[in-house]
Parts: structure tokens; C-alpha cells; sequence
């Protein structure tokens, strides 16, 4: 699978020209396999990284969380903290599927990411992509055939029914 990457580069205003001939707009890379984090009910998980785009003045913190925790629940890195000294060196945010009874389908939901919390003030309040996500379900998946059984035996049974109830 191809690794994606996503950029806030191309959306964070107010840098100088220089600043980002440099390589030093500020924002965020998440890289993770495929178009999506995969989990499923069989409580497999999966993972990004994290790493800032340039080097920030004071320490940043991303706060992670799932926005269906009935769904999935993030294993680690729910808080990250970045400092001057480690902007480019990637940190993980792990998650695992949550299991059901019930008969529920494949459910896509999201990693959802806070403002980011700085008194760098170019990362300060930072607004960050969420990162999709899909829970594979472990039900397994009913036969047609029965299905189309019970609807005709409801069909029959009606019939009876009605002609029990003439005069
Ligand atoms: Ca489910
Ligand atoms: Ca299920």
C-alpha cells in the first residue's frame, strides 16, 4: 500500500516568503499505509506518525481523540508534545477496534485532533486535519436464501389469515 502524507503547509497564512523558501512553514505531518487507518472487531489496530514541519520556539501539544468510541479507543499518544529539540523526530498515535454484537457493518469515523496548544505562536491554535479511520465488523454476514424464506413463510401465514376471517 502507498504511504500518504498529510500536509497543513498549504494551508497555514501569514508566513514570510523566506520563512517558506526555507522549509520552515509551520504545521503537521500525519503518515499512516493506505487512504485510511484500518482497525476491525477482531481488535486489530493500526498507527501514525507525527512530526512538525519546522522547528517551533516552545514545546506543542497535540491532543488526539476517537469520535466514536464505541467503535475504536486510541492505545497511546492521545497527548503528543513536541519541544525544540525533537520537532522532526516522529512520534506514534496508536488504535484498536472495539468489538460488538451486533450486526453493525464496516463504520468509518474519525481521529480527531484539537487546536494545537503553544505559546509558539505560529502553532498556538493550529487548526489540524482529522485522520478517517474504519472499523472492519466481525459479524458474520446473513444468507439471502433464508432471508427470502422468512418473507415468504410471513406472506403465507397472511393469506390464512384473511380467508380464516370471512363471514
Ligand atoms: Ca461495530
Ligand atoms: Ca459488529
Amino acid at each position: 500500500m502507498k504511504k500518504q502524507a498529510i500536509s497543513l503547509a498549504a494551508i497555514v497564512g501569514g508566513c514570510g516568503a523566506a520563512e517558506q523558501a526555507a522549509g520552515q512553514t509551520p504545521g503537521v505531518t500525519f503518515d499512516f499505509d493506505g487512504l485510511n487507518l484500518e482497525v476491525s472487531e477482531d481488535l486489530t489496530s493500526d498507527r501514525f506518525s507525527v512530526v512538525l514541519d519546522s522547528e517551533p520556539t516552545d514545546p506543542v501539544q497535540l491532543n488526539f481523540s476517537v469520535s466514536d468510541p464505541t467503535e475504536a479507543v486510541l492505545l497511546s499518544g492521545a497527548m503528543l508534545t513536541f519541544f525544540p529539540g525533537n520537532w522532526d523526530r516522529e512520534q506514534f498515535v496508536s488504535v484498536v477496534g472495539l468489538d460488538d454484537q451486533l450486526q453493525d457493518g464496516d463504520i468509518a469515523f474519525l481521529v480527531t485532533t484539537d487546536p494545537l496548544v503553544s505559546d509558539d505562536l505560529s502553532y498556538g491554535g493550529l487548526d489540524v486535519p482529522d485522520i478517517p479511520i474504519i472499523n472492519f465488523d466481525n459479524e458474520p454476514i446473513p444468507e439471502p436464501a433464508t432471508a427470502l424464506l422468512v418473507g415468504l413463510g410471513g406472506f403465507v401465514l397472511t393469506r390464512r389469515r384473511s380467508s380464516v376471517g370471512r363471514r
